[in-house]
């Protein structure tokens, strides 16, 4: 079960469930927090609650498709952490050192150590849904996507669900110097999620998704890679651990689980392009790519 927002009628987003055969059912709810808080409020899960509608409504006629999605949630923070699969590790040491690794760097004693890295990627403001325009940093030449497993966190951290999240990066920027870290992941428009949040308790294994990436330039596709959440080298519950250690968060923070796709060292994203990021069993979040100049030719 999954569940989406999207426009309705004049611009009012609504809340609906999507069934495993694709049926959409509006929920009365305006926001997935609102679903999770009611179900517990009345000691069941919001599986349980979003099976009630269901039962006691019609699908609407028109398919997911066919729907404005907008972001599944709007997630008060977002917080990302970092050097959780050996690919990104591998990644940042070669944006460190040119390529002319030797020795150990702070990113294999991070991979290696106990306390995860956790940074903070987004605010909601900075935060787009499907379709949306993300935008380039205008002083990096060097940027990628990165696909990862997003966590929809309640405040007591319960993982109530997951999405999928791109926590685009300057490797330019992060190479120069990690304490650079938070302008290599954050300007506007640096971070989306999407297209729905499936509910915790439909998945059995969360280290069993499948995670694919995609970049189109002029309808032609660029660069691709596939992995598995199974390659994780932490466990989804100690990285929320660390997240909650004497800092409070709220209801529906997003907790991006770190990487394990990277596109080739020479690519680069450009103007133009579209990223399509797939996780098994949540969807396809899809967004084009634009340089921040021309939004401001066109605002
Ligand atoms: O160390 C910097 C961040 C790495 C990251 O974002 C990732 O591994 O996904
Ligand atoms: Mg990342």
């Amino acid at each position: 079960m999954r569940i989406i927002r999207f426009v309705q009628g004049d611009s009012v987003p609504a809340l609906a469930a999507v069934t495993d055969d694709s049926r959409v059912h509006l929920l009365p709810q305006t926001d997935f927090m609102e679903l999770v808080n009611e179900a517990d409020q009345r000691e069941i899960t919001p599986l349980d609650l979003v099976k009630e509608v269901i039962a006691t409504s019609q699908p609407i006629p028109q398919k997911v498709g066919e729907l404005q999605l907008l972001a599944p949630l709007e997630a008060p923070e977002v917080w990302a952490c970092g050097v959780t699969y050996e690919r990104s590790r591998n990644a940042r040491n070669y944006e460190a050192t040119g390529g002319k690794l030797d020795g150990t760097t702070f990113y294999d004693k991070v991979y290696e150590a106990e306390r995860p890295e956790i940074f903070f990627k987004s605010t909601a403001a900075r935060t787009v849904g499907p379709n949306q325009d993300l935008y380039l940093r205008s002083d990096s030449n060097w940027q990628i996507p990165e696909p990862e497993l997003g966590l929809v966190l309640a405040r007591d951290g319960r993982i109530v669900g997951y999405t999928v999240g791109n926590d685009m990066s300057c490797r330019d920027i992060e190479g120069e110097n990690p304490l650079y870290l938070p302008q290599a992941k954050m300007w506007n428009r640096s971070c989306s999620i999407g297209p729905a949040i499936r509910l915790a308790e439909t998945i059995e294994d969360p280290y069993a998704f499948q995670i694919a990436c995609r970049i189109y330039r002029n309808a032609e596709k660029v660069a691709e890679g596939t992995a598995s959440t199974a390659q994780l080298k932490r466990k989804l519950h100690d990285l929320v651990a660390y997240l909650l250690r004497d800092n409070q968060i709220f209801d529906g923070t997003v907790l991006l689980t770190g990487t394990c796709i990277v596109p080739p060292d020479e690519f680069t994203l450009a103007d133009g392009d579209h990223i399509e990021i797939e996780i098994s069993g949540i969807g396809v979040l899809s967004n084009p790519v634009k340089s921040q100049m021309e939004r401001s030719l066109s605002v």
